[in-house]
């Protein structure tokens, strides 16, 4: 008969705890790979419900968020950071359509792999430790994967960060309050490939997050890009898109990072997604406003909050 499972009851701070006290040593490392190497038992159901009770209990626990960022680009991402290191008491919900995180910020331009950043958001690399190249009035970081994989890491080691990934965000909860004022009160979610599939399948409704404040970093205009901007114009809260600007790097930058506002009551854009909203300009492979952008969503966020 097989041995009964042992399920210990643990939450999310006991991932903290599996840091090892002390680096394992290279002699550790060696024993291991000149015998036999062995794995620790298991059962196949105790892999099932590791994963299952882990992900419904912060399910169950974020459908009440403080902050919710749609989008885990670089914008995104350094909103992330910089919000869940300054405010570790936030319950911060990071939703992704993606299977991956990082948006485009896994390349530079044209598919080259050297990342441009203008200054002063190189104070950012600084902060989290990503090498570069100094060039004058801007910097370049060997790969764009380091500065997003480095990043990603530091975002999702805070413990009061959960992202789910391959969940898309399909919709906005807009509230009215008695003035018949409208309100961004938290985001309608589905499985990414659920939402790919409503014109396949009968009616599959979505699931809700509430939260004060929504960040949306879904970046310009794309297959899902833009959406909050999209749907505050069919929601009737916005008359109609600015769109994108052709390219214009001095202009573009400043007038991303200057212009991340909450733009309807409870919504805040960042990055890419305010040009659209805005009819501002692109810059193309330059990724200093999008430091700058996110790092700037975070301060109002918490502005909102505090009011
Ligand atoms: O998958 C998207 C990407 O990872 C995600 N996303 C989009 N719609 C979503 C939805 N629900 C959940 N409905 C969604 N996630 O949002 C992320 C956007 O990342 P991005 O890198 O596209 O946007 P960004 O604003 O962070 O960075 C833009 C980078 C660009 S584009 C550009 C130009 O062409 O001028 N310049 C820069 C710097």
């Amino acid at each position: 008969m097989a041995p009964a499972l042992t399920l210990p009851d643990e939450t999310h701070d006991s991932y903290t705890k599996a840091i090892p006290q002390k680096p394992v040593s290279q002699a550790d490392v060696q024993e291991d790979y000149h015998g036999e190497y062995r794995f620790a038992p298991i059962e196949e159901a105790q892999v099932s419900r590791a994963m299952i009770k882990r992900y419904f209990n912060q399910m169950y626990d974020r459908a009440i968020s403080d902050v919710v960022i749609v989008g885990a680009g670089s914008a995104g991402l350094s909103c992330a950071y910089s919000l869940a290191t300054r405010r570790p008491d936030l319950k911060i919900t990071i939703l992704e359509a993606n299977v991956a995180p990082g948006g485009g910020a896994w390349l530079g331009g044209q598919l080259m792999t050297p990342m441009v950043i203008r200054k002063p958001a190189d104070n950012f690399l600084r902060e989290l430790g990503v090498p570069y190249e100094d060039e004058g009035n801007f910097v370049v970081v060997k790969h764009a994967a380091l500065f997003t994989s480095t990043l990603l890491s530091k975002v999702l080691s805070q413990p009061n960060v959960v992202m789910m990934n391959a969940t898309a965000v399909e919709d906005l909860i807009i509230h009215a309050d008695y003035a018949g004022n409208q309100r961004v009160a938290g985001v309608v979610t589905n499985w990414t490939l659920v939402s790919l599939n409503h014109d396949t399948q009968s009616c599959m409704d979505p699931n809700t997050i509430t939260a004060p404040v929504v960040i949306s970093a879904t970046g310009h205009d794309g297959p899902m890009g833009a959406f909050s901007a999209k749907r505050l114009v069919s929601a009737g809260l916005l008359k109609e898109l600015g769109n994108m600007r052709g390219l214009d790097m001095n202009r573009a930058e400043p007038a991303i990072v200057n212009g991340t506002r909450e733009v309807v009551p409870g919504l805040i854009l960042t990055g890419m997604e305010l040009s659209e909203h805005d009819g501002s300009n692109r810059m193309g492979p330059t990724f200093g406003a999008m430091i700058g952008s996110g790092i700037k969503a975070s301060w109002e966020a918490t502005r909102i909050l505090e009011n």
